[in-house]
């Protein structure tokens, strides 16, 4: 099985980039009013000094639900492009949504140009008509090699308007608000087979495109239907990056295989429930597996009312989700994450652990562009010889060596983790769990804290804190090097400017550092670097001022100070003279 998913995501996932600002945390809502709206959220998080690096806007922004059109009443463009300015002024950054339905109206330029380019799936010889937001709409028939063109120009007329960071594509399955009469006796669009589809056994053409309709070549809808998502996608990516010249910013809730070349991806609609909670996590690191390595869920819960207990509890685990946003239902109560006193003081510890391991979520991704390997992992990818790491579903790993353990039951102060053999360290406070075979430990978890460790073998760089990715990328960095009984610790660290089109491309403007650390025989650590393009690192002038050491018993304290540039190769002996009870910290 390990072996078979291996070859799969190897083949299926490499290549795919995102911008360095998707690490960062995001909010979004159904159901913002207006401007004003928007701009109470960002005051929020600043008020409370919690990090926000995209703010989202659902389809309430548009004028009448219409695709690349604005409300002109509660969203006009003026007070837009105001907002969207000073986002980026602050280092921030704003993604808008998109349905595939294209509004039936003469007088919307969207919808004539492309009917002038003949771009929409059709049935019958004339384009299918669906229902969704807007009313009656056609879908472009993204299997048309001309649609690419015709998007890509209407997402060019909006970026001119108002230049938003980044495309969030819904209802992309296709989802349509009607089921339209099969044709009779066919076997496209009602097989001898139903699907068990929301709730029910319905034949398959319900609440979608039938499978009668016809793409370009006369492909018909039910060969290509799984594809529409993936292929939408694609041609959204490949339009931001030729309209922008960077790397593109997309989120879409259909995917295919290949997807995760050219898309992030949320689970859907889950609701504010604590099971919704837990089956995050698979949801999650299946997505990792099948090659759609930026994955998240909607944080504190999209449908229903959450709660503070929740959404304490769901911040924990969400700020550890490759992709990290909070998301919700126009009927249900707000829920960003300063609406409750504990939950926002929460989400500034967790956050704050996450925005320090930035250089480790986006190494992860850079290992997922070239290996295929997830960023979040089953905790059998790093213990593959323990077997009782199979079955784990409530815990994961971030990258090989940090592992998450959330509480997730209502009420719960503690939690029963399962600890593969050897050293981990709890990354907050650095308490330790050593265990000599994997067993599974009751840990404290108390209603602000979430367990995170890091395993010995592992070296992590980490930054500092801050309320923006690109304020956290001008902090200096620390090696957290953890040793234990293995010889030997190792961690990698990719960095760029984090929106060049391809990362680590050749002749691009990278670095990447491999760092290795090891017991001479003399009892000594032996902590060097090996670097790969390190001109980029250095003249960006990030230097490694702070090294602690975890896991030693007997270490060096003769090293009074560091500091070293991350663009150079070095080698530095921590000598053992003396004992110590706490983790060593170099400075
Ligand atoms: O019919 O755009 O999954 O995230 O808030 C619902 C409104 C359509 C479904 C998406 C959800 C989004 C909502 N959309």
């Amino acid at each position: 099985m390990g072996v078979f998913f291996f070859y799969f995501i190897y083949i299926i996932a490499i290549h795919f980039d995102i911008v360095f600002s998707l690490v960062g945390f995001h909010q979004c809502r159904y159901g913002y009013k207006d401007v004003s709206d928007l701009e109470g959220v960002v005051a929020g998080y600043a008020n409370a000094s919690i990090p926000l690096e995209v703010m989202w806007t659902d389809i309430d922004y548009m004028d009448a639900y219409k695709d690349f059109t604005l409300d002109p009443v509660n969203f006009p463009l003026d007070r837009m492009k105001n907002f969207t300015n000073n986002l980026h002024q602050n280092g921030q950054k704003y993604v808008l949504i998109l349905d595939p339905g294209i509004s039936i109206n003469d007088s919307y330029g969207t919808y004539t140009r492309g009917k002038e380019a003949d771009i929409f799936i059709k049935r019958d010889g004339i384009p299918y008509q669906g229902n969704v937001w807007p009313g009656n709409v056609y879908f472009p028939d993204f299997v048309n090699p001309q649609s690419e063109p015709y998007w890509e120009n209407e997402i060019k007329l909006f970026l001119d308007q108002l230049p938003v960071d980044g495309l969030w594509l819904d209802m992309n399955e296709v989802s349509n608000f009607q089921t339209s009469n099969p044709t009779p006796n066919s076997t496209l669009d009602d097989p001898p087979y139903k699907i068990n589809d929301a709730g029910g056994h319905r034949p398959i053409l319900s609440r979608t495109i039938p499978g009668s309709a016809l793409h370009f070549g006369n492909v018909t809808e039910y060969n290509v239907h799984n594809l529409f998502g993936m292929l939408q996608a694609k041609a959204t990516n490949k339009a931001l990056t030729n309209l922008t010249g960077k790397r593109p910013f997309v989120l879409s809730r259909s995917t295919f295989v290949s997807s995760g070349k050219y898309t992030a991806h949320w689970t859907g609609d889950n609701g504010a429930k604590w099971s919704d909670l837990a089956y995050s996590i698979p949801g999650i690191l299946n997505f990792g597996l099948f090659g759609v390595p930026m994955v998240g869920a909607d944080i504190c819960g999209f449908s229903g009312d959450t709660n503070e207990e929740l959404c304490r509890r769901w911040i924990q685990l969400g700020a550890f989700y490759p992709f990290s946003r909070d998301h919700s239902d126009k009927n249900s109560i707000r829920q960003e994450l300063y609406v409750w006193e504990s939950v926002a003081a929460s989400a500034k510890k967790v956050l704050g652990l996450r925005y320090r391991l930035l250089p480790l979520f986006y190494t992860s991704m850079y290992q997922a562009h070239k290996n295929g390997t997830p960023i979040a992992r089953p905790v059998f990818f790093s213990f593959p010889e323990d077997t009782n790491t199979y079955s784990i579903y409530s815990q994961f790993l971030i990258g090989k060596g940090v592992m998450v353990s959330p509480v997730l039951q209502q009420g719960a102060n503690s939690v029963e983790a399962y600890f593969p053999a050897g050293n981990w360290f709890d990354l907050f406070n650095y308490t330790s769990v050593s265990v000599d075979s994997g067993k599974n430990v009751t840990l404290d978890a108390p209603p602000d804290h979430i367990n995170v460790h890091v395993h010995e073998g592992n070296i992590l760089a980490l930054q500092g804190e801050a309320l923006t990715t690109q304020a956290a990328r001008n902090t200096t960095f620390e090696l957290l090097v953890v040793t234990g009984s293995s010889n030997e610790s190792t961690g990698e660290l990719f960095l760029d400017d984090g929106e060049e089109v391809e990362m680590g491309g050749e002749g691009g403007k990278w670095s990447f550092v491999r760092f290795r650390s090891a017991r001479a025989q003399n009892g000594s650590l032996v902590l060097s670097s090996k670097v790969e393009n390190g001109e980029f690192a250095l003249s960006q002038g990030w230097i490694i001022d702070k090294i602690t050491v975890l896991g030693l018993d007997k270490v060096n304290a003769t090293q009074s100070s560091v500091s070293l540039p991350i663009g150079k190769e070095f080698e530095l002996e921590l000598k053992p003279n003396q004992t110590l009870t706490k983790p060593k910290t170099y400075l």
